[in-house]
C-alpha cells in the first residue's frame, strides 16, 4: 500500500482519530505526496481522503484552503501557515478553557479531544491540583486514550463506561467536551453520547463548555450537516449478532445550544449562536 492509501486507511480505521488530527494529518500527507511526486495529488484522490470522515469540516476546510493556495504559491509555506495557526489558535483556547478550571475540581469529559487534552495540560502547567472524570465511549474505547493521556501527564483520573456518565458526572464542576462541527445554527456535532452528558449536566447546573478550532466550522444548518453523521460499521458493535437485532452505530450527534454553556474558540468565550453568527461572517 502506498503511502497515500496508508494514510486513507489510517483514517478511515481510526489509527488516526479526532478532528484536529484526522485534519493535520490529512495535511502532512498531501504534503508528503506533493514532496515525494512534484505535484498535488489529483482530484480524485483528494475526494477518496475527504470521504473518509463525513463528519470532519475541519479537514475537509483545511485541506481545500491548501489545495487551492498550492496552487499558486509554495506548498510548504502553505502547510507551515495552515499548522502555525492551528497551534497558535490551540494555545489560546486552551488558556481560555484553562481559566475556567479551579484547584481542587473535578472535570468532565467524554471520548478523546486533543483540545480538551491541551485546555487541562495548561491547566496543570499553570500550578492547578484538580481531576477529571472520563467516560470509556463504546465502542471504540476512545476514552481509554483520554485517560492515558491524563494519566501520563500526572492529573488524577477516574475512567467509566458511558452508563455510569450520571454517577461520575455528579459533584463535577464542568464538563469539557470537543467538537467535530460547528454548525451555523448553534448545534454543535460531537461523539454520540455528548449531548446525553451536556442534558445530563444542563439538568444539574453544571456548565458545558465546548472546545472547537474555527475552522471546524461550516456554514451548513444542523438539518443540512444531518446526513454527513458518520454511521459505522454495526460490527464496530456486536461483531456476530443474532438474527433479528438490528444494531446502530451512529458516531456522532448533535448538541443542543441550550444545554451548552459556551463554545470557546481562539476567538473566544461566546455562546454558541452568537459564535456561530460571528464565524459565518468571517469563514471562508
Ligand atoms: C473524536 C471526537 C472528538 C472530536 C474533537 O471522534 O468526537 O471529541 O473529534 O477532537 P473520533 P479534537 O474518535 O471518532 O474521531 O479536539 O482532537 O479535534
Amino acid at each position: 500500500m502506498n503511502d497515500f492509501n496508508k494514510l486513507i486507511d489510517d483514517i478511515k480505521t481510526l489509527k488516526i482519530q479526532g478532528a484536529e488530527n484526522v485534519a493535520r494529518e490529512a495535511l502532512n500527507g498531501i504534503g508528503r505526496y506533493e514532496k515525494e511526486h512534484g505535484k498535488l495529488p489529483s482530484k480524485l484522490l483528494v475526494k477518496k481522503l475527504l470521504a473518509t470522515r463525513s463528519t470532519e469540516p475541519m479537514m475537509r476546510n483545511a485541506v481545500r484552503y491548501f489545495m487551492e493556495h498550492a496552487k499558486h504559491g509554495d506548498p510548504g509555506k502553505v502547510l507551515s501557515y495552515l499548522m502555525h495557526g492551528f497551534d497558535e489558535a490551540d494555545g489560546k483556547i486552551a488558556s481560555y478553557a484553562a481559566g475556567l478550571i479551579t484547584a481542587g475540581g473535578t472535570y468532565f469529559t467524554h471520548c478523546h479531544s486533543s483540545t480538551v487534552i491541551e485546555a487541562f495540560l495548561w491547566a496543570r502547567k499553570d500550578g492547578k491540583q484538580f481531576s477529571v472524570h472520563n467516560t470509556e465511549t463504546r465502542p471504540l474505547y476512545q476514552g481509554r486514550l483520554t485517560a492515558e493521556d491524563l494519566a501520563a501527564n500526572n492529573i488524577p483520573v477516574v475512567h467509566g463506561v458511558d452508563s455510569a456518565a450520571r454517577v461520575l458526572l455528579k459533584d463535577c464542576k464542568a464538563v469539557f467536551l470537543g467538537a467535530d462541527a460547528l454548525l451555523s445554527d448553534g448545534k454543535v456535532a460531537n461523539k454520540i453520547g455528548s449531548e446525553m452528558v451536556a442534558e445530563l449536566a444542563f439538568e444539574r447546573d453544571i456548565p458545558v463548555y465546548i472546545l472547537a478550532n474555527s475552522w471546524k466550522f461550516t456554514k451548513a444548518t444542523s438539518e443540512e450537516f444531518q446526513k454527513r453523521l458518520e454511521k459505522r460499521s454495526a460490527s464496530e458493535v456486536w461483531e456476530r449478532p443474532p438474527k433479528g437485532v438490528e444494531v446502530m452505530n451512529n458516531a456522532f450527534e448533535f448538541i443542543d445550544p441550550r444545554f451548552i454553556t459556551a463554545v470557546i474558540t481562539e476567538q473566544g468565550i461566546r455562546d454558541s449562536r452568537t459564535g456561530a453568527q460571528e464565524l459565518a461572517k468571517r469563514h471562508l
